[in-house]
């Protein structure tokens, strides 16, 4: 199948220009002015709009077995409400029980995925640590296309990894040239207040804000930049949500050192006024860690993305419906956390940002797609309109208008964090893979046409590195 999209404003990372696109064979094959469309083609008029690298979501976490049910989302409905919102790659997580072979996980995740109808990649994480887990990074990175290892620093007493599972998994990330993630909350601290205040009676969600402070996402993001700093590996700080964790990255990155921040389209909006909802099951659909906290976050989260320290932006797409939330009914330790957002992503940061002039359209690019492409060592297959990139394009009209509901979008879960909001700027069309699969309001998706996306090693941080230790050697004097 061909496409040409004319008439167009090609906006990419670093610029703007009008230009005619022309895709084919999956692959964008040109990109200029007034380009004749390929016999046969599908055209697109992109007059008046803009045409973009397809979103990529690097946080999400389809069909996700945990706290004793299964997200509702899975990757086929997951990543079809993705391309409807301009998102056409998400990057998941296999996330193995501890003791469970990590191969045996990723070869699960990988069976769940074959449904997908967009592209799809996985980060791991290291859950527990013996000689197996050591091998079997390394299978992963060089066999399976893993270049990044996740680090759960939360959840005591399911997936917490603790500091020696980081030093052991961090050293082993260097040696391989992957980067290091983690979800940064002291799990400890965590414990402790969950179990004083529901021991004083705060049993509903209002409590659940209460046992996660900034305090405790300030210090885990700090001791893992501090190991990641001696073990000089790369570091990507998921779901920044205040401002304490975003001081520790913006210190390290003064510094020098290679740590990286995501933030959550939903803590840019959202504010923890949400847990004292009367009504239960609004306050514990938006049970999710860390969790939505106080205004002063949110400007210094967008602080954040509009001076660098913030490079990517993310969903966290991780969905429970309200019988699932339920479970939490008497104990809000009990409500699955995770929340939705895949499908509005882009849109809620075009109008907040773009429209709100916090963002150019360039820097738009970069935190929805470009930085993500470039910090998992995809760039430019992904993230970039340009020629010999994969046709991932979104067609975006600043002129349209939607409110946001779970009355009317793709999502398979009962409720929108977003509902209600009225914004201006959406998808008109998605391409995948060169496939138009987004257009008049319609998904026109093929299960299993998505593919998965190998990540290769970053051989240019190391490579960095290693020259800057041999400078750094003490140079011998001659006597
Ligand atoms: O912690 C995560 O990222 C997963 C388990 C989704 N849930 C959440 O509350 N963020
Ligand atoms: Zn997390
Ligand atoms: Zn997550």
């Amino acid at each position: 199948m061909s496409v040409f999209i004319k008439g167009g404003t090609v906006v990419n990372a670093d610029r703007s220009h009008r230009a005619d696109v022309v895709c084919d064979g999956g692959n964008i094959v040109a990109v200029g002015n007034d380009l004749d469309a390929p016999k046969g083609a599908t055209v697109i008029d992109a007059g008046g709009q803009y045409v973009m690298p397809g979103g990529i979501d690097p946080h999400t976490h389809m069909q996700l077995p945990f706290m004793g049910t299964v997200a509702s989302e899975d990757f086929e409905s997951g990543t079809a409400a993705g391309l409807a919102g301009g998102t056409t790659m998400i990057i998941d997580f296999v996330i193995p029980s501890p003791q469970q072979n990590i191969l045996d996980a990723y070869r699960q995740w990988r069976e769940w995925a074959e449904k997908s109808v967009a592209d799809y990649s996985f980060h791991v994480a290291i859950t527990w640590w013996d000689d197996s887990v050591y091998k079997d990074m390394g299978t992963l990175v060089h066999e399976h296309g893993v270049n990044s290892f996740k680090h759960f620093m939360a959840y005591k007493g399911a997936i917490m990894a603790d500091d020696e599972i980081l030093v052991n998994s961090f050293s082993r990330a260097f040696e391989l040239g992957a980067i290091v993630t983690v979800h940064a909350e002291n799990g400890e601290l965590v414990y402790r207040l969950q179990k004083e205040l529901f021991e004083k009676g705060l049993t509903g969600p209002e409590a659940h804000p209460l046992s996660r402070p900034p305090e405790c996402e300030g210090e885990a993001a700090n001791r893992a930049i501090r190991i990641a700093e001696v073990l000089k590996v790369p570091l990507y700080v998921v779901h920044n949500s205040c401002r304490q964790s975003l001081e520790a990255i913006t210190r390290a990155r003064n510094e020098g050192q290679r740590v990286f921040g995501e933030v959550l389209a939903g803590h840019l909006l959202i504010d923890d006024s949400v847990y004292r909802h009367k009504d239960f099951d609004v306050a514990a659909a938006h049970v999710m860690s860390p969790p939505f906290r106080s205004t002063e976050h949110q400007d210094a989260l967008w602080r954040g993305l509009q001076s660098g320290n913030l490079q990517t932006t993310a969903t966290d797409h991780c969905c429970f419906c309200a019988d699932q939330k339920a479970a939490g009914k008497d104990d809000f330790r009990l409500i699955p956390n995770g929340t939705g957002g895949v499908e509005n992503r882009m849109e809620v940061l075009w109008h907040h940002g773009v429209n709100s002039g916090k963002l150019t359209m360039n820097e738009f690019v970069r935190v929805t797609s470009s930085n993500a492409a470039q910090i998992f060592n995809i760039y430019p297959q992904k993230g970039s309109v340009s020629v010999g990139a994969d046709a991932d394009i979104v067609v975006w009209d600043p002129e349209a208008t939607k409110t946001i509901s779970t009355k009317t979008d793709h999502q398979n879960v009962d409720y929108n964090i977003f509902e209600g909001m009225k914004i201006k700027g959406c998808a008109s069309h998605t391409v995948s893979r060169g496939n138009v699969v987004w257009a008049d309001g319609k998904l026109d998706v093929e299960r299993g046409a998505g593919r998965y996306v190998n990540r290769p090693p970053f051989a240019s941080y190391y490579d960095a590195l290693k020259l800057q230790a041999q400078h750094a050697e003490p140079v011998a004097v001659k006597r």
